[in-house]
């Protein structure tokens, strides 16, 4: 089966076609039966939220129904929707971000959890003001942990880590009245805001809006990513492989997919056990080749450097190779249609999240209190699949590419330090990054991002975009699967330098670095906000004023929109490949695409063509160099 997404992939192809023999349907079968989207919900305009509806208004603007039976208006229904979609992305993050914190509570000296980023811990602890002096840190460690947890729920306050923001961010926030309070108040606050009957005002929709996806990248994200470096330790640069090139012959494949770390950690170490090793190789293997992918691929990349096997539109592909062994899942961005995909091969599906159970698949409910032994037995239930593998069935293609990825802010600082003669005072600061902008060495840095998506052509946008980027001397931070796009196609590597222009290529040598540097999973988002909040501080300006940019060229999922629109109320302009489901209403479209700049500094931008939207965000750009006097 041919499909026009499928264009700019080398390897999909063969394996549709493989998957078409082995009687198995795939995203692109189902994509083909929708026929179309439903027009009604593309555009925003269909509102389900009670059984007087659903109220479908004509996109017409004066013809057929302009008002719901309540009386909606069509701005009312698109921003009560994007509302909503914003309080799901901000959950998924931020109940990710509290696994980590139970997890974190539970850390001990002989536990399976403990504590890798001493630093980072005390540091944390002290912004959260806990005691420290002469404490044990598995002590210090549970008080931040409980303390974290109140972040969800307290009853008064806002999210902390506000405070990390550039002054002039925080003045707004709290001039506007958006400074987001606890997660799950402003999640609540959202669905009884968007009830029937509720607010039908466009623009105090969107500040509640605001509020989550706020309490989301300066609080959910912010925390998930802080805690998660605590226990797993900050990622530091490493080599690795990416593509389902690394899937092998002759080793038991095990697939992690899905996003919290706390059990793709213990596949890690369950599958170096020497015990388990060794069972492998007497079931007939030559070891065991664990793989991962979407955020927990990211994950278990940036700390252990274990190789991708791909983005998210692969996790079908990867089943169809016949050769692997255990899909294991637990939150997000899991296709259901794995488990029946698994069915047409020997693959064990394994669900572990009680939050996910997944029909059909086998299930293994992960517990933290007996992590490791949980992913022996996972690991284990693997291995002793690997007899059942038909040698007919098995198709693995040959493409993979190498990588560099692992830089934290930390990483990242440190090996800009090599740039400039900097004095010994500033060393370990984003002095270097910001000189190397404000000299126009680099032009600005854009931050690209986010899904795969069957609208466009999987990973086309990504890599178009971030080509240009780097081209025209703009230094690219990745993360998501957007991350795993450039690492497929090689853009993470120090040699692809030489598609970089003069400025950003001089610095990738210097450094050593490659022009797109892996940032981690979605929820590490917030290692972007960080550094761009740094090098504004460093400057004494607002982040608004940078020539900075994001993009999500292929987005699908509620994470997206929420991540976006924390970008957007931070100053960071943020430029969508694929259309938001808004269009229903042209005033909500203006507000976000031209409105919002009036109040944050900072909009959104959409096309779906990737070579226009690289200009707008090479434009913007410049606009900000030239306002900058720079
Ligand atoms: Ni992000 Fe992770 Fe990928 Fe999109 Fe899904 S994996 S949190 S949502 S699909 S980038």
């Amino acid at each position: 089966m041919s499909h026009e997404a499928l264009k700019f992939d080398k390897i999909a192809g063969p394996l549709i076609e493989k998957a078409k023999q082995d009687g198995a349907e795939t995203m692109w079968d189902r994509d083909v039966a929708m026929k179309s989207r439903c027009g009604f919900g593309d555009k925003g305009i269909c509102c389900k939220i009670c059984n007087m509806g659903p109220c479908r208004l004509s996109p017409v603007e004066g013809k057929g129904a302009q008002r719901g039976i309540c009386g909606a208006t069509a701005d009312t229904i698109v921003a009560r929707n994007f509302a909503r979609m914003v309080a799901a992305g901000s959950s998924a993050h931020s109940d990710h971000a509290r696994s980590l914190l139970h997890t974190l509570h539970m850390t001990s000296p002989d536990g399976d959890y403990q504590i890798k980023d001493e630093a980072k811990l005390l540091s944390l602890a002290k912004e959260y003001e806990v005691e420290t002096e002469g404490r044990d840190i598995y002590d210090i460690a549970h008080e931040v942990a409980e303390i974290g947890l109140m972040e969800f729920g307290k009853p008064f306050g806002t999210q902390r880590f506000i405070k990390r923001a550039t002054e002039g961010r925080q003045k707004l926030w709290k001039e506007l009245g958006v400074e987001p309070r606890a997660i799950d108040r402003e999640v609540v606050s959202i669905m009884h805001s968007t009830h029937i009957g509720c607010a039908s005002d466009m623009e105090s929709i969107y500040a509640l809006t605001v509020k989550s996806a706020l309490s989301n990248g300066w609080g959910g994200s912010m925390i998930g990513t802080d805690v998660s470096d605590i226990i797993f330790g900050t990622p530091t640069a490493r080599q690795s492989e990416a593509n389902l090139g690394c899937l092998e012959e002759n080793m038991v494949n095990i697939l992690v997919h899905g996003h919290e770390p706390g059990l793709s950690e213990m596949i890690v170490f369950a599958s170096q056990d020497p015990e388990i090793v060794q069972l492998a190789k007497d079931n007939g293997a030559e070891g065991i080749n664990l793989v991962g992918m979407c955020c927990t691929g990211n994950e278990v990349l940036m700390k252990h450097g274990v190789r991708l096997a791909g983005t998210f539109y692969q996790q079908e592909l990867a089943v169809i190779t016949g050769a692997l062994e255990a899909v294991v899942v637990d939150v997000q961005c899991i296709f259901p249609a794995l488990a029946t995909l698994s069915e047409c091969y020997h693959t064990k599906f394994i669900a572990t999240s009680p939050k996910a159970k997944m029909e059909g698949a086998r299930y293994i409910e992960f517990d933290e209190e007996r992590a490791l032994e949980i992913a022996k037995e996972i690991v284990t239930e693997a291995i002793l699949n690997y007899k059942n593998r038909d040698r007919n069935k098995v198709l693995i293609p040959q493409e993979k590419n190498k990588s560099t990825v692992g830089f934290s802010i930390n990483t990242i600082v440190g090996g800009l330090d090599k740039v400039v003669n900097s004095n010994v005072d500033q060393l370990g600061t984003v002095k270097p990054l910001a000189d190397c902008i404000m000299a126009g060495v680099l032009r600005g840095a854009a931050g690209v991002v986010g899904c795969n998506n069957p609208k466009v052509a999987h990973d086309n946008s990504h890599l178009t975009i971030i080509k240009e980027m780097i081209k025209n001397d703009v230094i690219v931070v990745v993360t998501g699967c957007a991350a795993q796009a450039a690492a497929k196609a090689g853009l993470l590597q120090y040699e692809a330098k030489e598609l970089a222009g003069r400025g950003l290529k001089e610095v990738c040598e210097r450094v050593g670095i490659p022009p797109v540097l892996h940032m981690g999973s979605c929820v590490d988002n917030t290692r972007i906000l960080r550094l761009v909040t740094e090098v504004a501080k460093y400057l004494g300006v607002d982040t608004p004023v940078l020539p900075v940019v994001g993009a999500a060229p292929e987005w699908m999922s509620e994470k997206a929109v929420s991540i976006g629109t924390y970008f957007v109320s931070s100053g960071v302009d943020v430029f969508l490949g694929t259309v938001p489901p808004v269009t229903g209403s042209a005033r909500f479209t203006d507000y976000l695409t031209n409105g919002l700049e009036d109040v944050y500094g900072a909009k959104f931008t959409v096309n779906e063509d990737p070579v226009q939207l690289a200009q707008a965000m090479l434009d913007r750009i410049e606009e900000k160099r030239t306002r900058l006097g720079i």
